[in-house]
């Protein structure tokens, strides 16, 4: 018997900052119902799912910009959430803005959970690949300011065994970087699981803005197929507060291939079975990690932060 995943890639459509967290969750508990409806175990939504992406523009004020973060989840906005998914016996995985205190300081991690069909949260993830500026950038479009307003994520890379699966986590700008899914493949990751707010136009680099989507798909298949393993991103889409964002919500097979992709900007949920025993295939025959890769062998540049060969 095929170990199978229903999973639900539920791309949101722009959150305006004038949207309450209340309404929100209505949208995220419409989406979770068509997943029900279409047999999902699984239902994930995106990165800071609950608000608008607020990386986007600057702000000073620590009150204004505290109120973006939950300081608790489930928070008592997400509640309506959580009570839902364990009415229906669907799991979910959710990205937002976290705030926490740690050895009495405050913290705030851009984070995503792992909850489990009994709606209680499997594991925690803190995004660790923080893209843009730590300050405000003058005469943009827009900011990205994510090292400005969330901490390096502090809890690594990990997966859990969930869903009949092991099941790892990351968020958005993670999936550009292969080491990502190599350290959760390294694991054992038969499912990855991310969110995604992605911009159409990187101010820092104009010239790759007709690759976005290109270099979108690239990064989380080449992620799947090196590396053996399931990945489902999903974006926040469209233009929320002036900023056009791309969709392209994708599950993504072992093989490489897309079995199902988002076709509009807007809330939207597409639904794969997912066999997780494809992940096996690939794990012990193509990328049999413990028969074909010679890590030993490499030379120091495995340990090395980046080389610079001379002459
Ligand atoms: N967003 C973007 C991402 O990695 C980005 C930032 C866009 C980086 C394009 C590089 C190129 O998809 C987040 N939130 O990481």
């Amino acid at each position: 018997m095929p170990r199978t995943i229903i999973v639900g890639a539920a791309q949101l459509g722009p959150v305006h900052r004038s949207e309450s967290r209340a309404d929100v969750v209505k949208r995220l508990i419409t989406l979770l119902r068509e997943g029900k409806a279409r047999g999902c175990d699984l239902v994930v939504f995106t990165e800071v799912a609950l608000t608008a992406f607020f990386p986007h523009w600057h702000m000073t004020d620590p009150a204004e910009i505290d109120a973006y973060f939950e300081s608790s989840m489930p928070s008592p906005a997400t509640q309506p959430l959580f009570d839902e998914a364990l009415r229906l016996g669907v799991g979910f995985h959710l990205g937002y803005a976290e705030l926490a205190v740690e050895d009495g300081q405050k913290r705030h991690y851009n984070t995503a959970i792992l909850v489990g069909k009994d709606g209680r949260i499997i594991g925690k993830y803190r995004k660790i690949h923080l893209p843009g500026w730590d300050c405000e950038q003058p005469g943009q479009p827009f900011q990205n300011l994510e090292k400005y307003y969330f901490d390096v994520g502090n809890l690594g890379f990990r997966v859990w065994r969930a869903f009949d699966g092991i099941i790892g986590l990351c968020i958005c700008n993670d999936r550009r970087w292969p080491e990502t899914y190599r350290v959760l493949a390294l694991q054992g990751a038969e499912l990855i699981v991310l969110g995604y707010n992605t911009p159409v136009h990187n101010p820092a680099l104009p010239s790759t803005d007709l690759l976005v989507n290109f270099h979108n798909q690239l990064s989380m298949q080449a992620g799947a197929y090196q590396n053996a393993t399931w990945v489902v991103g999903v974006a926040k889409a469209g233009e929320e507060e002036g900023v056009l964002q791309i969709g392209q919500s994708s599950i993504i097979a072992p093989s490489g291939e897309v079995v199902a992709m988002a076709t509009t900007l807007e809330d939207e949920l597409i639904v794969a079975k997912c066999d997780l025993d494809l992940a096996q295939m690939y794990k012990q025959n193509v990328f049999n990690f413990a028969k074909n890769r010679r890590i030993e062998h490499y030379g120091l540049i495995t340990q090395q932060r980046g080389v610079v060969v001379e002459g």
